[in-house]
């Protein structure tokens, strides 16, 4: 399992959040937990594969907004912990 923490410029409300979290269960029909602030902006998720993150920044940029940076940690489901790989 993978934790996924993207970056994204240009979100404002919660209908951003919910463009960019369709844009991303599109790119990645198997993602868990995912959760997107505007606040924060940024988008958090688990995948049980490393994900294809040029896709995403792809399907992400379709919808108007920018990933800014993305970083996949290993997700350590049972100590809660994460370990930088
Ligand atoms: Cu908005």
């Amino acid at each position: 399992m993978y934790q996924t923490r993207l970056k994204i410029d240009g979100m404002m409300c919660g209908m951003c959040e919910a463009h960019v979290n369709d844009a991303i269960r599109k790119a990645l029909p198997a993602v868990k937990k995912l959760n997107t602030s505007h606040g924060k902006g940024e988008s958090v998720f688990v995948t049980e594969e490393q994900p294809d993150l040029i896709q995403l920044r792809q399907a992400i940029a379709e919808t108007g907004y920018r990933v800014l940076s993305e970083e996949t940690v290993k997700y350590e489901k049972k100590k809660g912990l994460f370990g930088i790989f």
